[in-house]
């Protein structure tokens, strides 16, 4: 790393003790930033990376609420507004036991650069909760996202922040919280939060937009090399939002899914995942894996080890963070592994993308390749704010322009540093460079 920014590097990781993933987000981006400080000594006279790594604003709250047995139960409420340079902050909210305050600063931090990466009008955040959805009733997450919304609706708003989905949070979420945000408010602000259902103000394709906007991002790394997901063999992890939609889009395109994974085991279906079936059992059933290898015939569960045994040509990493180490990516090379495509927020390990790096794979970092989710977002708020709604086909096919767009900046920046084919390098001073001049012209704030 460049001396100059070692030492900003020190003061930061010093000055945010104990949160291991914004110091590895952190650490990775300034990684990438030696060479545009060498062009542009500006950035460093104004401290704009000083100033990037602390948030504009962090609020973190009490989250009271009474399960179905009349018991009270609270939870830690967070939301980090990281930079407002673009526009209002931007970003999802996650519910998941795992969520600390070094959680929510890695995503925001990463959101920031995404958010520019897109070239749309957004700023970056995210926020969360240490809440567990999972095995609680729909009566007991309508109270949690009550109680959530009855202190964040104070922070938000259609020109100040707009969250938006994350792990644990999905359509049935988005809905409890934006009709508590309109009770309190007694505003119907369609523009507050994105991810809404269809006949209230969501968009079409918003559900899709992270899984297809990660195939499109992937195939058109393919391409550079002449080839494309005909023909691949294709591995996801998690079966979530993210990743049946990314099984959806990489099938489409030719290819052949042949594993997924939730947090208890991973399926191997060599005959293609059948997606609908998928569907079925993880978003209307709210179920798990096993059961889909209970009802087809040929599937194997496996509940020891890792999705990343099974081999496979393309990997598309769409759980959760740190999720693929030195020794998975070590593996998935030796199998034949040409290209990966992080669906997920920074999947792969610091060890993982230098195993993906020296081995020449094709390497899409989530920053850029799972931007399409944030991307319909805003597309979601430019419905909102004119009071239309889009067809799928004119939605899509933005999408695919954003995510071509996104690869096309990714991939010409890495060449103009001298780096080609290196897409962590293009995506984080593709971003960074952007938000960099908007503060500066922004002055000292
Ligand atoms: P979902 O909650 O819909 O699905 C999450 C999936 O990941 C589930 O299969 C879950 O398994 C698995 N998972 C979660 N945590 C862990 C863990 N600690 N270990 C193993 N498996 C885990 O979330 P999404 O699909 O929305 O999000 C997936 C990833 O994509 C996240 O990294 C998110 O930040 C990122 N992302 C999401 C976007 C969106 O629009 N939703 C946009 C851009 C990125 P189980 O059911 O067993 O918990
Ligand atoms: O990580 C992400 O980009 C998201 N969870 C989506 C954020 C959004 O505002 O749609």
């Amino acid at each position: 790393m460049d001396a100059r920014l070692e030492a900003i590097r020190d003061t930061v990781l010093a000055r945010n003790p104990g949160e291991a993933e914004f110091h590895q987000a952190v650490v990775e981006v300034f990684e990438s930033l030696g060479p545009v400080h060498d062009r542009h000594p500006e950035f460093l006279e104004a401290a704009i990376l000083e100033r990037l790594c602390e948030p504009e604003r962090q609020i973190i709250f009490r989250v009271p609420w009474t399960d179905d047995q009349g018991r009270v139960q609270i939870n830690r409420g967070f939301r980090v507004e990281f930079n407002s340079a673009l526009g209002p902050y931007k970003g999802g909210l996650r519910f998941h036991p795992s969520v600390y305050l070094g959680i929510v600063k890695f995503l925001g931090f990463e959101q920031i650069f995404k958010n520019a990466l897109t070239g749309m009008p957004i700023g970056g955040g995210k926020g969360g909760s240490d809440f567990d959805p999972r095995g609680r009733s729909d009566a007991e997450v309508m109270r949690f996202c009550q109680s959530f919304m009855t202190e964040l609706y104070r922070h938000i708003g259609e020109y100040t922040d707009v969250p938006a989905g994350d792990i644990g949070v999905g359509g049935r979420e988005i809905g409890y919280l934006f009709g508590q945000y309109k009770r309190i408010t007694n505003r119907y602000e369609s523009g507050v939060l994105t991810g809404k259902g269809i006949s209230w103000g969501g968009s079409l394709v918003r559900p899709e937009a992270t899984g297809f906007g990660t195939v499109i991002f992937t195939e058109e790394m393919l391409k550079t090399r002449g080839t494309s997901f005909d023909g691949q063999r294709v591995v996801v992890s998690g079966s979530g939002n993210v990743a049946i939609n990314a099984v959806a889009k990489a099938q489409s395109l030719g290819a052949t899914v042949v594993a997924c994974s939730d947090s208890s085991g991973y399926i191997v279906d060599e005959a293609g995942i059948d997606v609908g079936l998928l569907r079925q059992v993880k978003e209307l059933e709210r179920g798990r894996l096993k059961d889909y290898a209970l009802r087809r015939s040929g599937v194997a569960y496996v509940e020891a080890g890792s999705v990343w045994d099974v081999d496979a040509t393309v990997a598309l990493p769409c759980a959760t963070q740190n999720e693929l180490d030195g020794d998975a990516a070590a593996r998935l090379v030796r199998n034949g592994l040409v290209a990966i495509g992080e669906g997920a927020n920074m999947p792969s390990t610091r060890e993982a993308v230098a195993v993906f790096q020296e081995a020449g794979v094709l390497f899409g970092p989530g920053k850029a390749a799972n931007a399409g989710g944030v991307a319909t977002s805003a597309l979601e708020m430019q419905q909102n704010a004119s009071r239309d709604s889009w067809s799928f086909e004119h939605t899509e096919q933005r999408l695919t322009d954003i995510m071509v767009g996104i690869h096309h900046r990714c991939a010409s920046t890495a060449d103009e540093y001298g780096e080609p084919g290196n897409y962590v390098l293009g995506a984080n001073i593709g971003g960074f460079v952007k938000v960099a001049d908007a503060m500066l012209a922004q002055g000292l704030i």
